[in-house]
């Protein structure tokens, strides 16, 4: 990697975190801009600590091919959502719902069609010149619209043993909480072979991970937990989001109206391995959201009144790795907020669209840390919710029914004091 590349990515994420706000003032017309530079404890760009030289170069191109923007001359397309991950991924923040993605399929007799003869369940709604983009059919009865979560810290989740999910959920409510968090679980593809082999190889300590449980993968990333670890989620981002070929997805994505025919006319695969394999290390070296005002009184005010609540069965404070070939990320206890399963969070959140062995209306748990960084990373305001719907803290735990309807109904309970303090908690993840 020439040198410039090991200055820019760190200067590039202040930079575009400064921009972000001008260009979508820009775009909406408003006039609030973000003047000051975030500080240390408000950046989530930047790497776990304890990384050796050799995992901070690789760390470092990356966070360069995280940021590559992609022309037709390097395979963009034929059909797409954007050109580059930072371009939807901001900063490592959240995204703006101007970089949304959006999956569609309908309902029929006893499951889920994802419609892949009219170029579902992702809708590429750009094309490179010449090529026809896709649009939504008419037939969909689901439509879902889904915000890029932040990045930062998620080589954590993904470190994170098989058994340790198993352990957390509780399908049918065995100890009657009202809360049943299930397994997202897959029918093992040769993509699923694929990338459990590749980092079985790669390290020889992932055998905790890729289990089968009846015969299914246990899926974690993404807002249905449709992935079953980085590198896969890696490896679809550039296929699906950038049209991007790689050896794991070898076909480019393509309009079936159109079908290949003055496709984009660049050789598979648009990227090697390596890029892969750097930007899966760059996703899974960041470090994890900074906490801040920590130890405020109100905090830890809020901080108990949340930790008895029913709020941290979903949203687990505490999770442990396992073993991990990267030595920063062995068997670590990180607090990401989430238990990675899918809840039923019932009619308001059910797009009528689903992945996997999820329901309409389930949704892996958000994760909260960063919750409090939201609005920087968002132009302002905060997105939150798989849509960016909530505008608020308060607004999102507002459209919290189902499993959560009981927890949305002890928030609204709270005094004035206990709710500022327990938002104050919030805010400070
Ligand atoms: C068009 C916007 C867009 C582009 C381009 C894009 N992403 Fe994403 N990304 C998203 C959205 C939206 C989601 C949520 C998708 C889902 O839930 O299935 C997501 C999810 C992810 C996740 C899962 C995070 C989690 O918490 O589960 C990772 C990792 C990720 N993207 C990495 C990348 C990488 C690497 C690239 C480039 C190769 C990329 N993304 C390109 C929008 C984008
Ligand atoms: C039954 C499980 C469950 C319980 C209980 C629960 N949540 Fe959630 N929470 C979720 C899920 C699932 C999502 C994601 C929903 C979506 O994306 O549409 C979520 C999303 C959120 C978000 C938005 C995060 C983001 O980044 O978009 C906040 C904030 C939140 N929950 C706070 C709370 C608080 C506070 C409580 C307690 C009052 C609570 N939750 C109780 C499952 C739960
Ligand atoms: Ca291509
Ligand atoms: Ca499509
Ligand atoms: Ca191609």
């Amino acid at each position: 990697m020439p040198l410039p590349l090991i200055i820019a990515p760190d200067r590039r994420g202040r930079l575009l975190r400064f921009l972000l706000p001008i260009l979508i003032a820009t775009l909406v017309g408003c006039d609030t801009l973000l003047t000051a530079t975030p500080a240390e404890d408000e950046e989530l760009a930047g790497l776990v600590p304890g990384l050796s030289a050799p995992q901070r170069a690789l760390h470092l191109r990356g966070d360069a091919e995280f940021a590559r923007p992609f022309g037709m001359a390097d395979g963009l397309g034929p059909v797409f959502v954007s050109s580059s991950c930072e371009s939807c991924h901001v900063g490592d923040g959240k995204g703006h719902p101007l970089f949304a993605i959006t999956r569609f399929g309908r309902a029929v007799p006893g499951g889920f069609d994802p419609m892949p003869s009219d170029g579902g369940p992702q809708l590429q709604d750009r094309a490179i010149l010449g090529y026809l983009a896709e649009r939504l059919p008419t037939a969909a009865t689901g439509v879902t619209r889904l915000l890029a979560p932040a990045v930062s810290g998620l080589g954590f989740l993904d470190a994170v043993d098989d058994s340790t999910l198993q352990r957390l959920a509780d399908p049918t409510d065995v100890d009657g909480d009202g809360i049943s968090g299930r397994l997202q679980l897959l029918d093992p593809t040769p993509l699923h072979a694929s990338v459990f082999g590749l980092e079985q190889s790669g390290s020889g300590a992932t055998d905790t991970r890729g289990t089968l449980v009846g015969g299914r993968h246990i899926g974690r990333f993404g807002k249905k937990a449709q992935a079953v670890n980085l590198l896969q989620q890696v490896a679809t981002a550039y296929h699906e989001d950038m049209g991007i070929t790689s050896e794991l997805l070898p076909l480019d994505v393509v309009n079936p109206a159109v079908g290949e025919a003055g496709g984009d006319g660049v050789p598979e695969p648009e990227v090697p391995m390596s890029v892969v394999h750097a930007v899966t290390f760059y996703m899974k070296t960041l470090k994890v959201p900074p906490r801040r005002r920590a130890d405020a009184a109100d905090v830890r005010a809020g901080e108990a009144l949340f930790a008895a609540s029913a709020c941290a069965r979903c949203h687990v404070p505490v999770l442990r790795t396992g073993r991990s070939a990267i030595a920063a990320l062995d068997r670590q206890t990180f607090a990401p907020f989430t238990d990675l399963l899918l809840h039923d969070m019932g009619p308001e959140l059910d797009d009528g669209y689903t992945e996997g062995s999820a329901l309409t209306s389930e949704w892996r748990t958000a994760p909260l840390w960063g919750l409090g960084l939201a609005a920087s990373a968002q132009g302002g305001t905060m997105r939150l919710l798989h849509d960016g719907r909530a505008a608020s803290v308060e607004a999102a735990i507002g459209f919290h029914g189902g499993e959560a309807a009981a927890s949305r109904a002890w928030f609204n309970g709270l005094d004035a004091t206990q709710r500022r303090q327990l938002l104050a908690y919030l805010h400070s993840l």
